[in-house]
């Protein structure tokens, strides 16, 4: 039987299939090939009689892993695998987006070949115009869902994209991210807001890591506190590639290798001069860009 390893606690994993959870202990033979099992692992699994122990604890099915699926990719902070879905998350306002910062957990989705999709929280706190300007900064590359939590705005959509999927979220503390999740699964129960930095970090670190089921049949990670995906050695040439807007002009600049910056006859920068690409998201290729470069010096 295959299942997918949503819950790792005390030697113990939960091995969801089609048939329940199942309470299972991994082999030593598996952990012992250099992969260890992880939150998110598809695993295939052989049912073992129900011990009074496992049933004592609410479990109805007990089972033993036997092999390790190979992974669809794999993130080390947050040590998530097999994630269909990066919702890239930051609040309209309260705190003001940073816009360069935010593309950096799309661009940590876009260097695994992993779907992001871009979610404005607090829109109660926009205005219309705040909201379309917003949106329009990543709809050209980039599925964009609008919600608030406080009016429950958009979070029927958001449940239907995740139906079927294993999902994260990520982007900057303050977001609402919890507050989401909370939405979503209601029996999550994860700590929002008013919690000092300092506790939070404190509690996170100890924590672990859990797949969670939403209303509507999709799985979401619980990555609390995780505010900044780590950002994978990108190489200068590479970043354009990763802003799927920005490449799709490039076999149109006059130097096959252009970076879209100071060359002349870059059809990016007239793009760009056309509104034909978000200007603020050129800035945060330009910012990212220079921290790259930055970061080489030393
Ligand atoms: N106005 C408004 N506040 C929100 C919304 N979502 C979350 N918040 C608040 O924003 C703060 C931060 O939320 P939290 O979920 O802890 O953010 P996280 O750091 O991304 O996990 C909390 O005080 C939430 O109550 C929303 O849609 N609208
Ligand atoms: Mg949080
Ligand atoms: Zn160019």
């Amino acid at each position: 039987m295959t299942g997918q390893i949503i819950k790792g606690i005390g030697g113990f994993y939960y091995v969801k299939t089609p048939q329940g959870i199942f309470e299972c202990r991994g082999r030593g033979a598996i952990k012992g090939k250099g992969m260890k099992l992880q939150v998110g692992d598809r695993v295939d699994i052989s049912e073992v009689e129900l011990s009074r122990e496992a049933r004592d604890r609410g479990f109805s099915h007990e089972g033993v892993i036997e092999k390790i699926h190979e992974r669809k990719n794999e993130f080390d902070r947050p040590p998530i695998v097999n994630v269909d879905m990066i919702l890239v998350t930051f609040a309209g306002r309260d705190p003001e987006p940073a816009f360069a910062m935010i593309d950096k957990f799309i661009l940590a989705s876009e260097v695994k070949d992993t779907e992001a999709v871009v979610v404005i929280n607090k829109c109660d706190l926009l205005t219309e115009e705040e909201r379309e300007t917003m949106k329009a900064i990543y709809s050209g590359a980039y599925r964009v869902v609008e919600t608030s939590c406080m009016t429950g705005e958009g979070l029927d959509e958001l449940k239907e994209l995740l139906r079927g999927k294993v999902a994260a979220f990520a982007g900057p503390s303050g977001a609402g991210k919890s507050t989401l999740v909370n939405s979503i699964v209601p029996e999550a129960g994860m700590e929002t807001g008013a919690i000092s930095d300092k506790t939070q970090r404190g509690r996170h670190t100890t924590r672990h890591v859990e797949i969670l089921e939403t209303e509507g049949g999709g799985l979401v990670y619980d990555t609390p506190g995780f505010t900044s995906f780590d950002i994978p050695e990108i190489e200068e040439d590479e970043l354009r590639h990763l802003y799927p807007e920005i490449e799709r002009f490039s076999g149109k600049c006059r130097y096959d290798n252009c970076r879209h910056l100071k060359e002349p006859g870059c059809a990016v920068k007239e793009a760009v001069k056309a509104g034909e690409i978000s200007a603020v998201r050129y800035a945060s290729y330009k910012t990212n860009m220079k921290e790259i470069r930055e970061k080489r010096k030393y």
